[in-house]
């Protein structure tokens, strides 16, 4: 019957409303009240609440024990494999003394944004634990942008300073118009920078004055840094304080040939040095290092000064001082354009002994076109380095550093044959 019908119909929509109203009361309220049951994500909407802030060490380390929900959870659970045995050292700042050092950069305001990604590198892969000091000195003033985005990257105290005008321009002795000649001269021959004033008031300054300006007197140890470097290993220990503690004056990455057009008579002018100042040059020296004739001649080896941890109070030690001022009134600075890398290769060389140069062969860096990657793979894995071991440097042809190993009596860590070429 139609009544009968209709009746029926009405009971089942009222049934199937209630049933729904019931059903919706049930999903709203557990959601927001008692979820455990149905590991429902807490209200937020966002992924993040699912992954715990921070995996507690000990399960981190522990490989047997149960997974329990929460770790069920987390992104490491889902095909993904867990880095169990290693805890990450960069978190958090490192305890204990720090070293009386900083980090010197010279650059433009031009440099800005490749100074930036140098500092990231430094910071992520080691200041961020140490909170060293950051010195930039300019031939220019710094610009507000260059301080706004340096000061903001760097962990630690960021100072900036104006290089004093006789420590960037020609000293009165220099004949401009010879000065002049050369660099036509070396425009023709296509040297690289063998045509630029700044290049070598540059030069001048960082074999020199860098560390005669008032900003770096308070301090002992600085480690230099370029625009457009990186970092490729953990850094997970205090060079400085590997320095002072072990002694050393100065170290290095990357070694090699210097270009020969650009020094002709630097080694000429350094010999007449020593027969001046014999009291400077020390015992145990490296000259089989710069030499293979005991001094004769210079085989152009030097340490890349682009990269460099030393010691302040060395380059501003009478030995050096004397050694600067010398090449400086012989003029190559201008007459030809000798670079920093050489003159404090030669310096380091001849007044440091063997044991007081260091070569960080556990700290991966790249300056193009060259990168040092460390040849030991245990190494790689310990400091968790991002290089191609095929891309070290160290022991392909231009490169010097094999030299170094000899002169110390080292053997060449295993492996490096798999990098000469
Ligand atoms: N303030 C200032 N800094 C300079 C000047 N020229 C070079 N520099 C800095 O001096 C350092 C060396 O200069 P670079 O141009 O990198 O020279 P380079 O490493 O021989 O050559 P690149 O292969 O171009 O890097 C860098 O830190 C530069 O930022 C200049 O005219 N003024
Ligand atoms: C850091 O070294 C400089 C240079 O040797 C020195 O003048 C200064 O007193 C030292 N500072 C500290 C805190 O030792
Ligand atoms: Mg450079």
């Amino acid at each position: 019957m139609p009544a009968t019908a209709n009746v029926r119909t009405l009971r089942f929509i009222l049934l199937a409303f209630f049933s729904i109203a019931v059903l919706y009361k049930i999903f709203t309220s557990s959601s927001s009240n008692y979820s455990p049951s149905l590991n429902v994500p807490p209200a937020g909407g966002s992924d993040i609440g699912k992954i715990p802030p921070q995996l507690p060490k000990s399960e981190l380390s522990s490989g047997d024990t149960k997974p329990d929900s929460e770790e069920d959870q987390s992104p490491f659970s889902h095909g993904t494999t867990p880095n169990a045995k290693n805890n990450f050292p960069l978190t958090g700042t490192a305890p204990g003394k720090r070293a009386n050092a900083t980090f010197i950069t010279l650059a433009r305001n031009s440099d800005t944004w490749e100074i930036a990604k140098s500092i990231r590198h430094i910071e992520d892969r080691f200041n961020r634990k140490y909170n060293y000091d950051w010195v930039f000195l300019n031939d220019q003033p710094f610009d507000e942008q260059f301080k706004k985005i340096t000061t903001r990257l760097v962990s630690g105290k960021t100072k900036y300073g104006l290089i004093p005008k006789e420590h960037w321009s020609f000293p009165e002795w220099i004949d401009q118009d010879k000065a002049a000649a050369v660099r036509e001269d070396m425009r023709q021959r296509k040297i690289i920078y063998g045509d630029s004033v700044s290049y070598r008031h540059m030069c001048r300054f960082e074999s020199g004055f860098f560390f005669e300006h008032e900003l770096l007197a308070d301090y002992e140890f600085y480690w230099r840094v370029e625009p457009s470097i990186k970092l490729f290993c953990d850094v997970d220990y205090d060079p400085f304080l590997y320095m002072k503690e072990n002694k050393k004056k100065y170290g290095f990455t990357l070694s090699l040939y210097e270009y020969k057009d650009t020094i002709p008579t630097l080694w000429e002018t350094t010999k007449k040095f020593m027969a001046e100042y014999p009291h400077h040059i020390v015992e145990g020296n490296s000259m089989k290092f710069i030499s293979d004739n005991d001094g004769k001649d210079y085989n152009n080896c030097h340490f890349w000064s682009n990269f460099e941890i030393g010691s302040l109070n060395w380059l501003r030690s009478p030995a050096y001082r004397d050694y600067f001022k010398y090449l400086d009134r012989a003029g190559g600075f201008f007459y030809e354009r000798w670079g920093d890398a050489p003159v404090h290769s030669l310096g380091a060389a001849l007044m440091l002994k063997q044991e007081e140069i260091h070569f960080f062969d556990n700290i991966a860096y790249w300056h193009v076109p060259f990168t040092h990657c460390p040849t030991s793979e245990e190494d790689r894995e310990k400091y968790k380095c991002s290089c191609n071991p095929k891309d070290n440097f160290d022991w392909k042809g231009y490169s010097c550093t094999s030299r170094f190993f000899e002169m110390r009596g080292w053997e060449k860590p295993k492996g490096w044959e798999y990098q000469m070429n």
